[in-house]
């Protein structure tokens, strides 16, 4: 195989976020026209409505979503026909020919953060990442709403470019506070879809635990956010303006492009269940801010202890 060159990948994937904002701006989107992609639907097909009424869906999808996929694939595709594509929109769960492999890989989330999106609260975007050998190597991440614009690429640092200003190198505080404890921190954390059952249970009680008092025997962390998109989640701990990153539901596409631009800017990510090894495709991540290396230890496992003996649990 030639050798890849990321630097044009980097470039081709701005060019292609830039398409995809201009079309989601322009898109009208209501519960009218959007959907479900938990395929748990009934086979006869009632108004959408109607539909969302009888069978309430927290993960909704939107023509949007679906014609920015299409115009997605096919660019890049064209460019790269030999590379493998997995998007949100065309995943087939269990089949190989959709899984994470080895092989350079596309991996897009048409709009990530849809909800937001239906609702026109503004943060949604397009994420676009780039895999080698499963290891994130390009990332670009785009609020048109905002006009914010990530970026990474493996080994040459990630940036920030808002509305069309100059590029920022992230994280945006050359010298990151020093980490210390859950107590100072800011964090970012999702519901997600899923509102029952042992990983809603573990959630609730992990926010809870995280929120409360010291004398109540919790973290007192600063705040929790739910940004609603796990993309711009980690671009916020990549540019240092949320400390933590906590979820578990989310898949791949939500992930990997953030991924590169969060170690390009010094931080880590882990698994969100404690121990355990995390993976692009293994739906449950901690991230945490560029800083000191013990700082960002202790706040790992200060955060692992907060889930106790808890376990999130997703099929892949
Ligand atoms: C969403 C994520 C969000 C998560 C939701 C959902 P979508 O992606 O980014 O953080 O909590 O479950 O997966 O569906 O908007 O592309």
């Amino acid at each position: 195989m030639a050798e890849i060159n990321l630097q044009e990948i980097h470039d081709l994937f701005i060019d292609v976020a830039h398409e995809a904002g201009r079309m989601m701006l322009t898109a009208t989107p209501s519960h009218l026209s959007s959907g479900t992609k938990k395929n748990c639907l009934p086979p006869f097909s009632p108004p959408l409505l109607l539909q969302l009424t009888l069978f309430p869906a927290a993960d909704l999808v939107t023509e949007t979503d679906r014609a920015v996929e299409k115009m997605v694939s096919t660019r890049l595709l064209s460019s790269y026909p030999t590379y493998s594509f997995i998007g949100e929109e065309t995943f087939v769960p269990g089949d190989p020919t959709t899984a994470l492999s080895d092989a350079p890989t596309f991996i897009v989330d048409p709009v990530d953060g849809t909800t937001n999106f239906v609702h026109a609260f503004p943060a949604f975007c397009i994420s676009l990442g780039f895999t080698v050998n499963k290891v994130p190597s390009v990332g670009v991440i785009y609020n048109p709403f905002l006009d914010e614009l990530y970026t990474g690429i493996k080994g040459k640092g990630s940036f920030v470019t808002r509305k069309g200003g100059v590029k920022e190198q992230l994280p945006l505080r050359k010298e990151p506070e020093p980490l210390v404890d859950l107590s100072t921190c800011l964090i970012g954390a999702e519901w997600g879809s899923d509102r029952t059952g042992v990983n809603f249970d573990l959630k609730s009680k992990v926010f809870r635990k995280l929120a409360a008092s010291k004398d109540e025997g919790g973290a007192m962390v600063h705040s929790l956010r739910c940004v609603g998109s796990a993309a711009l989640n980690l671009a916020y701990v990549a540019a240092g303006q949320q400390d933590v990153f906590w979820e578990g539901g989310c898949w791949a596409w939500d992930v990997a492009a953030g991924w590169c631009i969060l170690v390009e800017a010094g931080g880590i990510m882990v698994s969100g269940n404690p121990g355990e090894e995390v993976t692009v495709d293994g739906r449950k991540y901690l991230a945490v801010r560029g800083a000191n290396r013990e700082g960002q230890k202790a706040i790992v496992e200060e955060f692992w202890k907060v889930i106790g003996d808890g376990k999130l649990v997703y099929g892949s």
